[in-house]
């Protein structure tokens, strides 16, 4: 079995975080020889570099799992509905020992390019110190929410102060008690610092360039019932969360809102509001991607709620965003729009008068007004989707790098493949579904361990997806996005949804939002059907 040339390992993974440790797990068990390399210390993917204060999923523990047994999901203790990041990497890290992964990784060892060979069709992993490795495989896992931005602004090095991204957060050594810092950036991340920075700081600034609707997130510790509830019906909530649109163990809210009067209405929305999390958003009602009434309902009540709760007119008025309601993507808070009522936090708004240059003392905007600052926080996102693998040069059949293919058109089959470059997988890649991720991974991975003993199993060492399925499938992303109301909203926004956060990046559709049990069941019938879509040889 295997490919007829000699190669290092059948398969080469990138990344040591869900994904990859995912990965590893399914095709070790499929008997292929795998090895694995990771640019941080330790596994953890994502948990591993955003330890800043205040970072947490935004997902419920109960799904927020790797479903590779059922003695795992039984004996892990979850502590909080919304786990911490210290808390996922425990998880992670139990994984790796308990399975024994973390022995194939090579950590601290970042990956710089990876070419195929057509000749001998053989994958060729070069890390960045100059080390090569050869696969028959080349399998990335490396994070959709993984390829930080730089700050892109002037004067960055002259600035006296400290600074820092949450993406890259030291493990130790920053104090904030009693200094002046700035947090730029009021994404899901942002949202999740600033109230705990708020607390240990002199004074904070936040610099917001656009507000988002951020929903409680009613976090809340795990009691002994409720864990027993779940571990006892553990495939239920499973099917639940791979049969919802979003990935999430939810149950559809069963109503629009043409089917309530306005005071139901309002009552639909308060309790979903105290339940908190993303319940609010799916269980209220299922018309709000989209009916615009619906929409812009569900958006006043949130601006009502920001009005109710920070008591300075103008500076609720500044966190009320005027956008459709998911136009980008929601943060759950934890106390957010309460720290603004701190007499030691302030908002700066910078949706007109943006960010000039650093200076030796802070930031300067454009009107010319200088802020002093002791530490500036960066939290402002990332090149998503695409941004982790064109980091890399990864060269396909004819030498073209993914970086080249996509630079006007984003192209895959079904988030996973890409046409000229055979025996390339990405899990949890470019348009693959926008969702609670580790439900899309475990069967994007299961996908793609199928395909490949498929292949072995008929005798073929090489497949490569279609021009024509990848077409196809790129048109049903464009479409998909395009029948919600994300569609019409997202770019003016600045939405990382269609890549509209990086200046210069082309926009195009970046995730799939048909929904992960249509997405789930169109790549069960390409596996069920023998992978109809692939060249094979
Ligand atoms: P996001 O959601 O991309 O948020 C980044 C924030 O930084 C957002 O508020 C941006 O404003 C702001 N930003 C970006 N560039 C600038 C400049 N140049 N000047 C001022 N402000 C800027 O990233 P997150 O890390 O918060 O969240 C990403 C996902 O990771 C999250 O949803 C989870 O799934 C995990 P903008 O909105 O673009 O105007």
């Amino acid at each position: 079995m295997g490919s007829t040339t000699e190669v290092d390992y059948d398969a080469i993974v990138i990344g040591a975080g869900f994904a990859g440790l995912r990965t590893l797990y399914e095709l070790r068990s499929r008997g292929l020889s795998v090895k694995g390399f990771e640019k941080g210390s330790d596994v953890g993917g994502t948990w591993y570099w955003n330890r800043y204060p205040g970072a947490r999923t935004d997902s419920e523990a109960w799904v927020y799992i790797m479903n590779i047994s059922k003695e795992l999901n039984s004996e892990w203790t979850w502590s909080e509905r919304l786990p911490g990041q210290a808390e996922v990497q425990r998880y992670l890290h139990h994984i790796a020992d308990r399975f024994n992964l973390r022995q194939q990784f090579e950590f601290n060892t970042r990956i710089a390019s990876a070419e195929y060979n057509s000749d001998r069709n053989v994958w060729t992993v070069t890390t960045s110190t100059g080390q090569s490795y050869t696969s028959t495989f080349l399998i990335t896992a490396s994070g959709p929410l993984s390829s930080q931005r730089r700050p892109p602004f002037d004067g960055l090095d002259s600035f006296q102060g400290k600074w820092y991204q949450t993406s890259s957060w030291p493990k130790e050594g920053v104090d904030l008690v009693g200094k002046r810092v700035a947090v730029i950036g009021t994404g899901a991340t942002g949202v999740q610092v600033i109230p705990i920075v708020a607390h240990e700081a002199e004074s904070l600034t936040v610099f917001q360039r656009t507000p988002n609707y951020v929903i409680p997130g009613r976090n809340h510790s795990i009691s002994p019932e409720l864990l027993g509830e779940i571990r006892r019906n553990y495939d239920q909530v499973w099917n639940q969360a791979r049969g919802h649109v979003f990935g999430l163990a939810y149950s559809p809210a069963d109503r629009t809102v043409a089917d309530v009067n306005e005071a139901e209405h309002q009552e639909v929305l308060e309790r979903g509001w105290e339940t908190g999390g993303f319940r609010f958003v799916f269980e209220s009602f299922d018309d709000v991607l989209l009916d615009p009434k619906s929409n812009e309902a569900m958006a006043e009540f949130v601006r009502n709620k920001i009005r109710t709760i920070v008591k300075d007119k103008k500076t609720a008025e500044l966190l009320s965003p005027k956008y459709p309601f998911l136009a980008k993507r929601p943060p759950l808070g934890h106390f957010y729009y309460e720290a603004y009522n701190r007499p030691n936090v302030k908002l700066v708004d910078i949706s007109d008068n943006p960010i000039k240059e650093l200076t030796p003392k802070g930031i300067r905007t454009q009107s010319g007004d200088e802020y002093e600052f002791d530490v500036i926080i960066f939290a402002i996102g990332f090149d998503v989707a695409t941004g982790a693998l064109t980091d890399m040069d990864i060269r396909g059949r004819d030498h073209t790098s993914l970086s080249e293919k996509w630079s006007k058109t984003l192209e895959t089959f079904l988030g996973i493949t890409v046409p000229g470059f055979p025996n390339l997988f990405m899990a949890s890649g470019p348009q693959s579904p926008f969702a609670n991720i580790p439900v899309c991974i475990d069967h994007e991975v299961n996908f793609i361990g199928r395909a490949i003993s498929d292949l072995r199993q008929h005798g073929h060492t090489k497949m490569e997806p279609t021009e024509a399925a990848a077409l196809q499938w790129a048109t049903h992303v464009e479409e998909s996005f395009k029948a919600t109301l994300l569609g019409s909203s997202s770019a003016k926004v600045h939405s990382w949804y269609v890549g509209a956060n990086v200046p210069g990046k082309p926009q195009n559709v970046q995730f799939y939002f048909g929904g992960v049990g249509n997405y789930f069941a169109q790549i069960e019938k390409e596996a069920a059907a023998g992978f109809p879509s692939f060249e094979k040889s």
